[in-house]
């Protein structure tokens, strides 16, 4: 396969998908003000997934998809698409930046493409196997922080799920008391990208889904940054915990998220 090809195709569909979106919300702004919001993210989440799915199912008809909304829930051999068509969706319901759509490519258990479009500031991320990390038109590359004390860290608070709360909180205390500071985006895919870039030195986050975080993993890694999970392994696509950060904090920051929130 030619992945650098197949990884600019995806960015063609994530950026006309994101536009796609934007229009939807503009138009529907006074029925979310009227009518409330939820009917109408249903009906776009599964409008932009439905986009995605049929973009994608051209591209590479015998893949698989693994996506939120379960528009095509078929898996493939060797291949499977691993979709979020909004993440992010309580920034976007708000107006707010960031959201974001984030496909993933899958080849047996390995990331081989990943794309990540923020929207509401219009930025693609996206690598593919063998090349390198980008932000539209540039390489990006992750920050070289040396410490835990020198960093900016971003996290996403938990909102359906609080068996970790107590342990949350104590890495919460302690990284606002031994870093640059804490932040909290909204969007996961989002919040991977940036530490890709070198935005945030770090990120780590529990009961994140895999389309959550997938594109965004690779991206991180692609730009020559770490993930694990919380217990420092690599199960952290389908494990529903993950840390990504550069390579100097990765030992410091991990150690003390295992420490907290592993029990
Ligand atoms: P989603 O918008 O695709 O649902 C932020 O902490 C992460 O958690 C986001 O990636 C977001 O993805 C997910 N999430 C799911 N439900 C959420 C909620 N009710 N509030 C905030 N984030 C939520
Ligand atoms: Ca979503």
């Amino acid at each position: 396969m030619n992945y650098k090809a197949m990884c600019e195709s995806v960015c063609e569909i994530a950026r006309s998908t994101g536009l796609f979106i934007k229009e939807e919300r503009q138009s529907a702004k006074l029925d979310i003000e009227t009518k409330g919001s939820n009917d109408f993210v249903t009906h776009i989440d599964k409008a932009s997934e439905k986009r995605i799915v049929e973009g994608l199912k051209k591209l590479l008809p015998e893949a698989g998809f693994i996506a939120e909304e379960g528009t095509e829930d078929v898996r493939g051999d060797r291949f499977n698409w691993i979709i979020d068509p909004i993440d992010g969706t309580t920034n976007f319901i708000h107006g707010l930046s960031p959201y974001a759509i984030s496909i993933a490519l899958m080849e047996e258990d390995k990331i081989v493409v990943g794309v990540v479009y923020e929207v509401g500031l219009d930025e693609c991320f996206y690598s593919w196997k063998g090349g390198e990390a980008y932000l539209n038109d540039q390489t990006i590359e992750v920050s070289k922080a040396a410490t835990v004390a020198d960093s900016l860290i971003a996290t996403g608070f938990p909102y359906s799920n609080f068996t970790l709360m107590e342990g949350f909180i104590k890495s919460m205390d302690y990284f606002m008391k031994n870093s640059h500071g804490l932040r909290r985006l909204g969007s996961a895919a989002t919040d991977l990208v940036y530490v890709a870039c070198g935005r945030f030195d770090s990120f780590y986050e529990y009961d994140l889904k895999p389309w959550d975080v997938a594109a965004g993993a690779f991206i991180v890694e692609q730009a020559g940054g770490r993930v694990c999970d919380f217990t420092k392994g690599d199960n952290y696509i389908f494990g529903r915990e993950i840390v990504a950060s550069n390579v100097a904090t990765h030992d410091e920051l991990s150690e003390v998220v295992n420490k907290l929130m592993v029990y």
